[in-house]
Formats: C-alpha cells, sequence, structure tokens
C-alpha cells in the first residue's frame, strides 16, 4: 500500500475565489482526498495560501493596506470558502508562518551552494519617479511574443508566456504610469538547463499522466529550457540568504511550491509530532499528487521538480500533477471586476453545495475548457433531485408507511434483483478505476447511471403493487432497493459528502467518516430507518434559471 500525499494549487491570498479555481485544483483534489479515504489508503491532503509576489503587494498599496493585514484578510476569506464547499484539508497552512522562511531559504542555499543558482546582471526597468525596481507586475506592456497590449509584466494573460519583466514592449509603471529606465541590477538565476536531460527522463518514464500536462511539459523542454531570475526587488517575501543580497527576495513561485512542505511541518508541529512532515516528504512509498489548473504547468512539472532534485535531503518528487483546463462562466472568464461573477452568498443561500460539486464534477474542465452555465446548473441539480433524491424519497416513505419504518427482510433474490446486484458490484469497480485515474467527470456519470438503473428497477418491480399482490417479494424489492440506495450514495459520496451521508443516516447504515468503497455488505432486515425525512434536493425551475441568467447579464460590464 503506499500513501498519498495530496496538494492543491495554493490560491493568491488576493482576493476571494471563485468556482472556476474549484473547478481547477480544488473539487478534484478534494474528491480524490475523499476517494482515497474510503479506500482507506493513508492519505494527507495539505494546502495554504499563497501570501508573497507582486500581486499582492500592488494591491495591498493600492488598498493602503499593510502587507500582512491585507492577506490576513484574504486567507480567512479564503478559508471559510472553502469551508462552506466542503473541500475537506488535512491542513490549511500560509506561505508566511514562520517555517516557511528558513526552509525556503535552504532550497535556495542548497541550489548555489550546487552552482545551479548563480547571480547575474540583468537589465531592469526603475521607475525614477516611484524610485523603485519595477518587479513583475509592477510594468504593464505589449507581449513581446504575441504583441497584445497591456499585459503584465511577468505573465502575458493573453498568450500565456512566461516574461521577464525586462522585455515587454512599450513599458509602464503600473503605480504611476510614468516611462521606466533600464538599469542594471544584479539577479539569481536558476538554471534550469541544467536540469534538461534529468527532467526529459524523468518525465518520459510518466506513463499514466494526462497528455496535456506531460505534453506541455515535454514540449517546453525542447523548445529549451533558459535560466530564470529567481530573486526581486521587493520587500516583502522570503529574504534572499546572502549578505550581498539584501533588499532582494525570492520570487514569488520560487517560495511558493515550499508551501506544501512548510504546510505539512505545520501540520505535524499541531499534531505534536514534529518530524512528522517527513515520512510524508522523504517516503519511498509516497506518491506526491499536485493538483492545478493548466497556467502552473511550467511550475508543476519543470521549476519545482527540479528544486526539488537539486536538494541534497531525499524529497519525493511529484508522482502525477492532474492539471485541468479553465472553467468558465457562461462563455467567459470569471471576473469580479467584469462582473462577471457569481456571488456565493447569494448563490448558497439558494442552492446546495452538493449539487454545486456535482454539476462541477460532471462537467469538470478535464480534458479542455468547460464551464458553468445555470441552464447546466439546474439540469444537474434536478438530475439529483429526480433520480436520486425521488428514489430515496419514495422507497423511504413508502416503508415508513407500510413496515412500519423498517427496512423488511430479503427472501430469495429473483434474477432481476441479481442483475441489480451485480450492476453494484460493476459500478463500484469502474467507479473506482475513474477515481483513481483522476476522471471525476467519468466517476460522476457512472455512479449516477448506477442510481438510474437502481430506480429502474424500482418502477419495474413496482412494490406498491405487490404489497398487495405479495407481501414477502415486495419486501424483498424494498430490501434489495435500499442496498442499491446505500450502494449510490457510497459511489457518489466523494462528489456529494453531505447528501451521500444524509442518505446513509436515513437507510439506518449512519457512517461516522468516510463509507468503505465496496458494495454495502451487511444485512438490512428489520432495521430502523432514520427519522429524518427531509428532502434530499429542491428541483430548480426554468424561471430561476432565467432570473439568473439576467442578473448576470446586468452586472456584466461590455467585454473589452
Ligand atoms: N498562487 C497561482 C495561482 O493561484 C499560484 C499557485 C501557487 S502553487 C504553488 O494560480
Ligand atoms: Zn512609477
Amino acid at each position: 500500500m503506499s500513501k498519498y500525499l495530496i496538494t492543491s494549487a495554493l490560491p493568491y491570498a488576493n482576493g476571494p475565489i471563485h468556482f472556476g479555481h474549484i473547478a481547477g485544483a480544488y473539487l478534484p483534489a478534494d474528491v480524490f482526498n475523499r476517494f482515497l479515504h474510503q479506500k482507506r489508503e493513508d492519505v494527507l491532503y495539505v494546502c495554504g495560501t499563497d501570501e508573497h509576489g507582486v500581486a499582492i503587494t500592488i494591491n495591498a498599496e493600492k488598498a493602503g493596506v499593510p502587507y500582512k493585514e491585507y492577506v490576513d484578510g484574504h486567507h480567512k476569506t479564503i478559508k471559510a470558502f472553502f469551508d462552506k464547499l466542503n473541500i475537506r484539508f488535512d491542513h490549511f497552512s500560509r506561505t508566511t508562518i514562520a517555517e516557511h522562511y528558513p526552509l525556503s531559504q535552504e532550497f535556495f542555499t542548497e541550489l548555489y551552494k550546487k552552482g545551479l543558482i548563480k547571480p547575474a546582471v540583468e537589465q531592469q526597468f526603475y521607475c525614477p519617479k516611484c524610485d523603485r525596481f519595477l518587479a513583475d507586475r509592477y510594468v504593464t506592456g505589449s507581449c513581446p511574443k504575441c504583441g497584445a497590449p497591456d499585459v503584465r509584466g511577468d505573465e502575458c494573460t493573453k498568450c500565456g508566456e512566461w516574461l521577464e519583466p525586462s522585455k515587454v514592449v512599450n513599458p509602464t509603471c503600473k503605480v504611476c504610469g510614468s516611462k521606466p529606465e533600464i538599469r542594471e541590477v544584479t539577479q539569481y538565476f536558476l538554471d534550469l538547463p541544467a536540469f534538461e536531460p534529468k527532467l526529459k527522463a524523468w518525465l518520459e518514464s510518466k506513463t499514466d499522466w494526462k497528455p496535456n500536462v506531460k505534453n506541455k511539459a515535454l514540449s517546453l523542454i525542447s523548445e529549451g529550457l533558459v535560466k530564470r531570475a529567481i530573486t526581486r526587488e521587493l520587500s516583502w517575501g522570503v529574504p534572499v540568504p546572502l549578505p550581498e543580497a539584501k533588499g532582494k527576495v525570492l520570487y514569488v513561485w520560487f517560495d511558493a511550491p515550499i508551501g506544501y512542505i512548510s504546510s505539512t511541518m505545520e501540520w505535524a508541529k499541531l499534531k505534536g509530532q514534529p518530524d512528522a512532515w517527513k515520512d510524508w516528504w522523504f517516503g519511498k512509498d509516497v506518491k506526491l499528487v499536485h493538483f492545478i489548473g493548466k497556467d502552473n504547468i511550467i511550475f508543476h512539472t519543470i521549476i519545482w521538480p527540479a528544486m526539488l532534485m537539486g536538494q541534497d535531503k531525499p524529497y519525493v518528487l511529484p508522482d502525477n500533477v492532474p492539471g485541468n483546463e479553465f472553467y468558465n462562466l457562461e462563455n467567459r472568464k470569471f471576473s469580479k471586476s467584469e462582473g462577471w461573477y457569481i456571488d456565493t452568498d447569494d448563490f448558497f443561500s439558494k442552492y446546495s453545495v452538493d449539487a454545486l460539486r456535482y454539476a462541477i464534477a460532471s462537467n469538470a474542465p478535464e480534458t479542455s475548457d468547460s464551464q458553468f452555465l445555470w441552464e447546466d446548473f439546474a439540469a444537474r441539480n434536478n438530475e439529483l433531485a429526480d433520480t436520486l433524491g425521488n428514489l430515496v424519497n419514495r422507497c423511504f416513505s413508502f416503508m415508513k408507511k407500510n413496515f412500519d419504518g423498517k427496512i423488511p427482510a430479503q427472501g430469495e433474490l429473483t434474477a432481476e434483483d441479481k442483475a441489480l446486484l451485480d450492476a453494484a458490484q460493476a459500478a463500484f469497480d469502474e467507479t473506482g478505476r475513474c477515481y483513481y485515474g483522476y476522471k471525476v467527470r467519468q466517476a460522476a456519470s457512472t455512479a449516477m447511471a448506477f442510481a438510474a438503473a437502481a430506480n429502474k428497477y424500482v418502477n419495474d418491480t413496482a412494490p406498491w403493487k405487490l404489497r398487495k399482490t405479495d407481501l414477502a417479494r415486495c419486501g424483498t424489492v424494498l430490501n434489495v432497493a435500499t442496498r442499491a440506495i446505500i450502494d449510490a450514495a457510497i459511489l457518489l459520496y466523494p462528489i456529494i459528502p453531505d447528501a451521500a451521508a444524509k442518505i446513509m443516516a436515513k437507510a439506518g447504515a449512519a457512517c461516522d467518516g468516510a463509507p468503505e468503497f465496496k458494495p454495502y455488505a451487511e444485512s438490512l432486515d428489520g432495521r430502523a430507518l432514520g427519522a429524518d425525512d427531509s428532502l434530499l434536493f429542491t428541483k430548480i425551475l426554468p424561471e430561476q434559471v432565467q432570473a439568473e441568467v439576467e442578473k448576470l447579464k446586468a452586472s456584466a460590464k461590455p467585454q473589452a
């Protein structure tokens, strides 16, 4: 048995996150984590907020708030959002914890000692008016590759190219708008070309990676890796641990992935076993899995593995990097500033978390971009209500009325009964393969197909008719149907954990934590149903969908 160390991309503590992020890096990881718990695997899921970098300093300055105070606020909001969505980390930390600084410096120092990080003089934009070097997004201009105007200094938002800030065309200072001048400054460069052969062999050995992730990484290598500056002139970040580098900090993308480790260290410390993090990061049998969005592929498949390879300590390398494509909103990118977003407080005051999780899972951006469409969300919600909710309600209220709230005994099984139970076993096999293989979409549809089969079984066997003609047979049908309902709940637990737990409690099969991922095997004969009669899902009507779409359009600013 192996151990799984799961991470999701560390969100910037720089504003609220939206369903697009959830679909890319958090829900798939949470589903995987919950599934592994069901398989009784040894698993740890860590994350935290990414709290350094220029995206943050610019906004904090704009807001006139000290950096620390600024990230404190966003850390809280983001954490609360994950709680709301039932994303269950074992630990959710931040890159400003005490452990993070010396560890990041150690990563730098080891690479530096080996000559894999070297200083070099670089041309950089300097704003005379603001009296500072313009790191990353402090400069804007046109992309040197695709020509798009107004791109950020570190990354072209149009073509996705990772830019060196001094390369943008027609630069202006983001803060004061003036034209910066070029000055020379020493920065420290990570020698990525030195890692090329090792990275290439390692990537090529990955036969089970998603093609989009593996191909992207290999194509970056075949284009030729270049040395990258991993230091910046800023006052906020991890100080470069060299006396001659005063005033410089590590580039945020250098320290951020180290946050996966420092988060694990903090987890271990809080548990009272300060060395326990090593079982995960130095363990030979550990499978490290990074869930990310596609814009983070280069960092997780090239730069971060190189950083790990360059350490003396026996760190594990990523076993897999399930990178997802983007998830948009009604044909446009989610963007609060452009008015194209969903107010999540409003959303959850009306709709269920599980319905959202199921809608995202069913349409996850696994192989191509996908999107949240109100109509699709309503359809998925209604599918849950019609298939699962209705099945549960029909069977359980029937037993409450006619069998004294107890599950009748199972008599001899007919071919029809056996077929449904066999279908359950097949659904566990197939859905399990999907969950293990990061195919949440297919897992959702296979599991739901089984719930539909259970529904059909109840329609075909019609226990409400049997009650008058053959009470014993009626009892067997309800017993088998209840077993199938429990199985459907277990299959869907990673995606709709709350509803699954409720269903199991209603069936008198309440379970503490994650139900084991296998067909329910215990006898149900005579078992009392749970007291809760509440409906699992409420249908969403077409006029509600229309109102939501209209509200979205009304709040939208015209597209640039
Ligand atoms: N904070 C970018 C992002 O949120 C970055 C991820 C860091 S993962 C180590 O997409
Ligand atoms: Zn300026």
